[in-house]
């Protein structure tokens, strides 16, 4: 990271880029990884490069949700885990939610490798190696989480989710939180809380929002919830990346 020089136009970009990068030598980020932070560095380009004002709401909206849950946890991939392992775990502290490793091309070697980056960053408690419960309605492997861990929370955040366990979850009645630049993916589209945004830029603006939320009552939290629009927020993001502004 020393070598990108941080005036460069595209710091940010190159930054993320090469994190990825190392997360594949680590053994912590699956080369498909690469394909994903591609397309969304696309995306994100087309954006601006900026949080735009609907996904700000939502992630106001996701900091609530997680504030008012029994049992939120954060689900964390090779991406996520190579892009914001502090974050994540700063995040998880602000709001009382539990970490999960939870991989859509799993391997105890990834699950363990994943798991000791989190420690590194700060992390305590990492779930995701127990494995002891299925989500239903998918195949084997991909339908792999904690008993006590995504199997039975309320509040879930899945950034950068594969659709097909998006939709599973969603059908399981969790309140999803999606985090992902591409506003037409299933995932998004399918979850309460759809934050197109770069997970580099949400993840510290909804930890923000629960730090600042941290004394609000039950009855103001919901009415942020209830004041964010998902169907406006889709079609808001979805409208900037076609005309570009
Ligand atoms: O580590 P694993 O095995 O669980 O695999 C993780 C990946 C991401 C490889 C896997 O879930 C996958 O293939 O995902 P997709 O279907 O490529 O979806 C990833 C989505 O995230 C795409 O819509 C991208 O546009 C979006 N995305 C990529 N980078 C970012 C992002 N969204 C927000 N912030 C990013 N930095």
């Amino acid at each position: 990271e020393e070598e990108i020089p941080e005036d460069h136009p595209r710091y940010q970009d190159l930054l993320t880029r090469h994190r990825i990068e190392k997360g594949v030598e680590k053994g912590i980020t699956h080369l498909q990884g690469m394909h994903a932070e591609g397309r969304g560095s696309a995306f994100d380009y087309l954006l601006g490069e900026a949080t735009i004002p609907s996904a700000a709401a939502a992630e106001r909206a996701a900091a609530a949700h997680l504030l008012c849950a029994d049992h939120p946890v954060l689900s964390i991939n090779g991406n996520v885990a190579a892009l914001v392992p502090g974050e994540m775990t700063a995040l998880a502290e602000a709001t009382g939610a539990d970490l999960e490793v939870n991989l859509f091309n799993r391997t105890p070697e990834r699950i363990e490798a994943i798991a000791d980056h989190l420690r590194e960053h700060g992390a305590e408690d990492v779930k995701g190696l127990e494995a002891d419960a299925r989500i239903p309605n998918l195949d084997h492997q991909r339908a792999k989480v904690d008993a006590d861990g995504i199997y039975e929370a309320d509040v879930v955040l899945v950034p950068l989710e594969d659709g097909d366990r998006a939709e599973a979850l969603n059908e399981m009645g969790k309140t999803e939180i999606v985090i992902d630049l591409n506003p037409l993916s299933r995932s998004p589209q399918v979850a309460e809380i759809p934050i197109v945004d770069n997970i580099i830029r949400a993840v510290p603006n909804m930890t923000e929002h629960a730090q600042e939320l941290a004394d609000a009552d039950e009855e103001q939290l919901r009415a942020i919830i209830d004041d964010f629009d998902r169907d406006a927020a889709l079609e808001d993001a979805e409208d900037r990346i076609r005309s570009g502004v």
